[in-house]
C-alpha cells in the first residue's frame, strides 16, 4: 500500500515538474521572446503583409542588411505574405510585445490612434514628393510619436501608395460606373464612408483575406496601389483597372515599445537608422516598380483613364465625408495636414 501511494506521490510530482517547464517554455514562446540570452544574438522578426515580391520585401531585406552589418548582437527575420499576422493583429502584438517589428498601412493605426485617418481623408496627398515633405518634416515626426502611448514606437515613413481600382464587372471611367459595386476596403471606417459616398457596396476585409475573396467572386472589386495590384497576381482574377489614385497610403515602421525598452541605445541607434535608410531605399524602388507595374498592368488588365472632370465628380461626392471625419479626427491635425500640403506644393 506505502509503496503504491509512493510511487502515485513520485510520479504526481514529476508531472508537476514537466507541466512547470513546459509552461515556461510556452510562456516565453507566447512571449515571443527573442532575446538570445547568455551573450546570444537577440532576433527582430518582421511581420509585413505583401509578398516577397513586392518593394516592402526587398526593403524589409535591406533593414536587415543594414542592422546586421552593423552589429553581431541582432539578427532580423523577415516574415511576408501575413505569415505571422494580418496588419491590425500584428499591431496588437506589437502591444502585447509578442511580435518586435511590423510595418502596416496606417489605415489600420485609425482603430488605435484615430490621427491616422489623415492619410485615409481621399484625394489630399498629390504625389510623391509632396508625400516626402509632408512625411520628412516636423509633421512627420510629430505623427511618429502618436503611437507612444499605444505601446508602440514610430521609427520611420515607408510607402505603400497611391491607391487605385480594380474590379471585375466593368470599365470605371465615371462616379456613375462605380455605382453598388462590391468593394473590399481595409478595416478603416473613412475608407469605407469614402466608398459609400461614391456610391459602391464597401466591405472591409483583412489584406491577407483579400486574394481568395477576389477568387471566389464574394466582391467585385478592391484598392490598392499598382505594385500590390501587379505581384499579389490580381490580374488572375480582376478584368478592369483605372487610375483613381483617390489615396496615398504611407507604411509606417513599429517597433513594439516593451522590446525596444529592453535593447542598449547602441542598438536602438543601429535600428532606428537602418529603418529611416530601408524607408528611403523603399520609396525610390517602390515609384520605379509602381511605373514598370501600371506598363504591365495595361498588358495584363482592360486599364481605363478616369477624365479630369470625371475626377472632379469623385472629389466632390466625398467632400461630405471629410467634412466629417475633420471632427472625428480633430479640427486641429487636419487643418496642420492641409496647410503641410499646401506649403509642400507651394515650394
Ligand atoms: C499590407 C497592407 C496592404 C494594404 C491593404 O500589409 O490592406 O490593402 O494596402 O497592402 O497594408
Amino acid at each position: 500500500m506505502r509503496k503504491g501511494f509512493l510511487l502515485l506521490l513520485s510520479l504526481a510530482l514529476i508531472s508537476v515538474l514537466l507541466l512547470a517547464g513546459c509552461g515556461s517554455d510556452t510562456e516565453k514562446e507566447a512571449e515571443g521572446a527573442t532575446d538570445g540570452g547568455d551573450g546570444e544574438a537577440r532576433t527582430l522578426r518582421v511581420s509585413i503583409g505583401v509578398n516577397d515580391k513586392h518593394p516592402e520585401y526587398e526593403a524589409s531585406l535591406k533593414f536587415k542588411e543594414l542592422v546586421e552589418s552593423k552589429t553581431d548582437d541582432l539578427k532580423v527575420e523577415v516574415y511576408h505574405s501575413g505569415q505571422i499576422a494580418d496588419d491590425r493583429s500584428a499591431i496588437e502584438m506589437l502591444q502585447f510585445g509578442t511580435l518586435d517589428i511590423t510595418i502596416p498601412s496606417t489605415s489600420p493605426l485609425v482603430n488605435f490612434v484615430p490621427e491616422f485617418g489623415i492619410f485615409d481623408l481621399p484625394f489630399t496627398i498629390p504625389n510623391g514628393e509632396v508625400a516626402d515633405q509632408v512625411l520628412d518634416g516636423e509633421f512627420g515626426d510629430k505623427m511618429l510619436q502618436m503611437v507612444e502611448d499605444q505601446g508602440m514606437v514610430g521609427l520611420a515613413w515607408w510607402e505603400n501608395g497611391f491607391r487605385n481600382l480594380t474590379n471585375d464587372v466593368r470599365p470605371v471611367a465615371s462616379l456613375e460606373d462605380v455605382k453598388s459595386l462590391k468593394i473590399r476596403t481595409m478595416e478603416n471606417d473613412i475608407h469605407l464612408d469614402a466608398w459609400k459616398a461614391l456610391g459602391a457596396n464597401p466591405t472591409p476585409m483583412a489584406f491577407t483575406e483579400l486574394f481568395t475573396a477576389l477568387q471566389q467572386g464574394t466582391i467585385d472589386g478592391q484598392e490598392n496601389p499598382y505594385p500590390t495590384i501587379l505581384l499579389s497576381n490580381y490580374p488572375e482574377v480582376q478584368e478592369h483597372v483605372s487610375n483613381t489614385n483617390h489615396v496615398y497610403t504611407p507604411f509606417i515602421f513599429l517597433f513594439s515599445q516593451q522590446i525596444w525598452e529592453q535593447l542598449s541605445t547602441e542598438q536602438q541607434e543601429i535600428v532606428q537608422s537602418a529603418a529611416v535608410e530601408a524607408g528611403k531605399f523603399n520609396r525610390e524602388r517602390n515609384r520605379e516598380v509602381a511605373e514598370e507595374s501600371l506598363d504591365k498592368l495595361k498588358e495584363e488588365m482592360t486599364y481605363t483613364e478616369v477624365s479630369e472632370e470625371e475626377y472632379k465628380k469623385f472629389q466632390e461626392a466625398v467632400q461630405p465625408v471629410i467634412e466629417k471625419y475633420k471632427d472625428e479626427i480633430g479640427a486641429e491635425i487636419v487643418d496642420q495636414f492641409f496647410s503641410e500640403i499646401e506649403n509642400a506644393q507651394s515650394n
